[in-house]
């Protein structure tokens, strides 16, 4: 441990911090803009400037690292001058149209601007209005991601965050030097016609609204008003948990009961659950690798449930494409039951006689999801894809208070029940600990196989491996980096029987479309929420799941039968 006054107070603090998470730790603020956890610090915005006695000139707390006995000032006079006319540079540039913004409220300019009083230096003036918008700079061609580089601040995380060191993509990069400097793509291409795989990293790093998910909760809450259709909600694994962030509640309180509330109060007629699809996943999924492992082919099997990783696929490796599980994910087999099952037939004539389709809405903690819906051959199961942050400023717009609300929500059926397995599909591992759980019983019925897989759990490490019994070893890639590494050593193919790729790291509960948060341990801390819904859960493995046996008793036959296939299986762009 190492002493250090900072504002003429005196702190401890762990040798090698730098002087922000020093800072942070002794409960002194520093405005920043250019720096995320688990991205390097680079220095660029030059907000974090503090004076250390001794040193000649102001220096980055966020590249500085703390010395015993250093004396830190971080608001002199001179700081806050420094840090003024950075702010009306940047702000001199930026379109003064917070109102229209999608972000406002979440940016962290506009929230340095607030807190530090810098209103007064952001002129309202000519060439300042929101059509003054170059549409150049507007590119919204993707189905998952809007770009307006007229609101970029230059800080460059959305290049680390897709390529080095994230998810080492390499889609936008910087270009120019001065002015000019600003993210672009190969040729600068629109987004739509680039290696982009709508992971949406570069949205959950940017501190402005340069970088967002497509909308689609304005189109929601129209529909929703309108009443035209019976209007059916899905909500992701990862979403219960992390949507708690947005409302003030800690990382990993789960919000389960009280979202449900919320979203009977936004005007669902039907609140399910995906997880209920997770469960059905592992039943379908499930059956094809132990399928395909009797017969030999198409091995190792990689999961398809991460739309990031499937384009990825499409994009780079085709050849893997037989390799990719058919089974459709979570999200799209729940919209197809949502919209064409005995549940749909139920309500009502039009809908029995396919006249009128439910309206469906998921909502995901992924960006990716909202192309995924649109692919060929699926696009009609979901109507709507909202992200989580999206969900909240719904939730906000009709004056729910969400932290109000009675937390004894529960999900209606038969659409609705899960169990643990289902749960942890959430979290990077999750979906191949949830098949071991199953795959295991139907090799060994009468065996007593593990419950919990922990070697397949954790948010860091980028390969995790173990052997299932009677099945063959198992492998999960933590992120794209990870698989993209994975896929250039030579032995994968005869390793595993089965391989989780999730594009995230940390799983859907990093995905693009969660709450941005400042805690480093913001993963972990969901995941350990995620595996403690699990291990409270009454049932924990898919096929003790009764809703899911009554479907396939009433409608499906069993696993991967005619009438699944159609339904429930899907097939890639070669
Ligand atoms: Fe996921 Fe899913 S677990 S991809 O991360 O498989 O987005 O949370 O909803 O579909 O269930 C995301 C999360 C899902 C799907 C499920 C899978
Ligand atoms: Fe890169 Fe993902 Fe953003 Fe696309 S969505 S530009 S792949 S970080």
């Amino acid at each position: 441990m190492i002493t250090l006054t900072i504002n003429g107070r005196v702190a401890e603090g762990e040798a090698g911090l730098t002087v922000l998470d020093a800072a942070r730790a002794a409960g002194v603020s520093i405005p920043t803009l250019c720096w995320y956890p688990g991205l390097p610090a680079h220095a660029v915005c030059r907000m974090c400037l503090v004076e250390i006695k001794g040193a000649p000139n102001p220096q980055p707390a966020c590249t500085t690292v703390v010395k015993d006995g250093d004396v830190i000032e971080t608001e002199t006079n001179a700081l806050r001058a420094f840090r003024q006319t950075n702010a009306e540079w940047l702000l001199a540039r930026h379109p003064n149209d917070c109102l229209h913004c999608e972000v406002s409220g979440a940016c962290q300019l506009q929230r340095l601007v607030r807190e530090h009083e810098w209103e007064t230096h952001w002129p309202a003036s000519a060439g300042q209005a929101p059509d003054a918008h170059d549409p150049d700079l507007t590119d919204h061609t993707s189905p998952s991601i809007w770009r307006d580089l007229s609101k970029c601040i230059e800080c460059g995380l959305c290049a680390e965050a897709c390529g080095e060191p994230g998810q080492q993509l390499n889609v936008i990069g910087f270009a120019d030097r001065g002015e000019e400097r600003r993210p672009v793509t190969v040729f600068d291409q629109p987004l739509s016609e680039t290696d982009c795989i709508s992971c949406g990293q570069c949205t959950l790093v940017c501190p402005v609204g340069a970088l967002i998910e497509a909308p689609h909760w304005h189109e929601v809450l129209k529909r929703l008003d309108s009443r035209q259709q019976v209007s059916v909600v899905q909500v992701a694994p990862a979403t219960r948990i992390a949507i708690s962030e947005e409302f003030g509640f800690k990382p990993g309180t789960v919000s389960t009961g009280r979202l449900i509330n919320a979203l009977r109060q936004l005007g669902f007629d039907y609140v399910f659950d995906t997880n209920f699809a997770a469960d059905l996943t592992i039943m379908e999924e499930g059956s094809e690798l132990l399928a395909r492992v009797k017969a030999e082919t198409d091995l190792p099997l990689f999961t398809s449930c991460c739309p990031g990783w499937v384009n990825w696929v499409e994009l780079h490796r085709p050849d893997l494409l037989p390799h990719l599980s058919t089974t459709k994910s979570p999200q799209q087999m729940h919209g197809a039951l949502s919209k064409r099952s005995l549940f749909a037939r139920s309500l009502g004539p039009e809908y029995a006689d396919g006249a009128k389709e439910p309206y469906v809405v998921s909502v995901m903690p992924c960006t990716a999801k909202k192309d995924e819906a649109a692919r060929p051959g699926q696009s009609g199961d979901v109507d709507h894809v909202v992200t989580t942050r999206e969900l909240a400023r719904m939730i906000r717009s009709r004056g729910i208070a969400f932290g109000a609300l009675d937390e004894d929500g529960v999900f209606d059926n038969p659409l609705g029940d899960s169990t643990g397995a289902a749960q942890i599909f959430g979290a990077s591992g999750g979906v191949m600990e949830a098949m071991a759980r199953t795959a295991a019983h139907l090799v060994d019925p009468d065996g007593a196989p593990a419950l919990e897989w922990r070697a397949l759990r954790g948010v860091n490490a980028g390969v995790k491996t173990t052997q299932v019994p009677g099945v063959g070893a198992v492998a999960v890639c933590n992120g794209i980096a990870a698989a993209q590494r994975m896929l250039q050593t030579d032995d994968w193919r005869d390793q595993y029987v089965a391989i989780e790729v999730m594009a995230c790291v940390g799983g859907c509960l990093g995905g693009g479309g969660e709450p941005k948060s400042m805690d480093p341990d913001v993963l972990t801390k969901r995941a350990q929420a995620i595996y403690a819904v699990d291990g409270q859960a009454p049932r924990r493995r898919s096929f003790e799941n009764p809703d899911v046996q009554t479907l396939y008793d009433k409608e499906l036959g069993r696993p991967n039968s005619a009438a699944a296939q159609a339904l429930l299986h899907t097939r890639y762009a070669e």
